[in-house]
């Protein structure tokens, strides 16, 4: 497989090397394109170093996938080029995920529904993946009605500046601001920008995506998007209302048999989901299961990841995985 990573020197294209890399993920010829500035520079590549191409050098290369993570705009202007000489793109960014004719894809969830006239391919928004793999089993088996979700985001979900600001302050030194307020000893209720409705971006991709993947548009939902100084990963506390009664023994059976998904839960030996313990980890984890005794059919859970591995690079390599094990490129 011929592959571009776009967006390759970035934090998430750097990650999306080194799951290629784990995975061992057919590559016969790797194609790294970056920004202007970048053409010419190296990337490491399974210990290899390779040079950064343009983004026309690489379009003209023809490769069989393209894997971006490189910002909406950029995806907007070249994944169709991309399309145009046959590449499959897998793209990052909130360029498409919406887009009535793309497919928003889980691969635990929806990739079945991939075939091979599907040429850009939306990977979801990172606190969205790694919570409808946890409630995509149990919507299908007891419908969920209404999901209150609070996260608690990395701040590599930011970008670099806002890392570099924190350990800036971490140490008590001055440097660039990613935001104009201290990221050390807070916590930020803002993740990207506020729309006029009062809500942010970040809060209202876990609304419409989720109900994009899962398929129901009757789900009911809400969502707080909070940036916390940690850096493993997102977490996330979820409140679901079903639409009928459930068994709590049934509820842990499920998510531990969901491909992806790890079950971390027992207080008495404090156990349970921690980004700390997440990092660098590509599984969901799943924890602090409980009964809402508040409302009917209702359930408590905590969900972390790693924000960028399967809330990001992870997933897409997956998506790659499924297209080329089903000969779809
Ligand atoms: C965030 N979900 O964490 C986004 C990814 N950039 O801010």
């Amino acid at each position: 497989m011929r592959v571009a990573v776009v967006g390759a020197t970035g934090m998430v294209g750097q990650v999306m090397l080194q799951v290629l890399a784990e995975r061992n993920f057919p590559i016969t010829e790797l194609i790294p394109v970056a920004s202007p500035r970048s053409v010419g520079k190296q990337v490491l590549y399974k210990q290899k170093e390779y040079t950064i191409s343009s983004m026309e050098d690489a379009i003209a290369a023809k490769p069989d996938i393209a894997i971006f993570s490189a910002g909406g705009d950029t995806s907007l202007e070249f994944a169709p080029k991309f399309a145009e000489v046959g590449t499959t793109v897998i793209d990052n960014s909130s360029a498409w995920r919406m887009d009535l004719t793309k497919k928003l894809v889980v691969p635990e969830i929806n990739a079945n529904a991939l075939t091979k006239n599907d040429k850009i391919i939306a990977n979801p928004n990172c606190s969205t993946i790694q919570m409808v793999l946890a409630l995509a089993p149990l919507h299908k088996k007891y419908g969920i009605k209404r999901l209150v979700v609070s996260t608690y985001q990395s701040i590599t979900g930011t970008g670099v500046k806002a890392v570099q600001q924190l350990e800036n302050e971490y140490a008590g030194e001055k440097g660039e601001m990613a935001y104009p307020y201290p990221i050390h000893r807070n916590a930020i209720p803002a993740c990207d920008v506020f729309q006029e409705n009062g809500y942010t971006k970040e809060e209202l991709k876990l609304v419409n995506e989720t109900q994009k993947i899962l398929d129901d548009r009757t789900i009911a939902i809400t969502a707080t998007a909070v940036r916390i100084p940690v850096v493993g990963g997102h977490s996330e506390s979820v409140n679901l209302e079903f639409h009928n009664e459930y068994d709590l023994t049934d509820i842990r059976k499920l998510l531990s048999e969901t491909d992806g998904v790890t079950v971390q839960d027992n207080p008495d030996t404090n156990t349970y989901p921690m980004p700390i313990y997440a990092e660098g980890k590509n599984d969901v984890f799943v924890g602090r299961i409980r009964r809402d005794h508040s409302q009917e059919n209702s359930l408590n859970m905590w969900i972390v990841s790693d924000n960028l591995r399967k809330g990001a690079a992870t997933n897409a390599v997956q998506i790659g995985e499924y297209l080329v094990e089903n000969n779809l490129v």
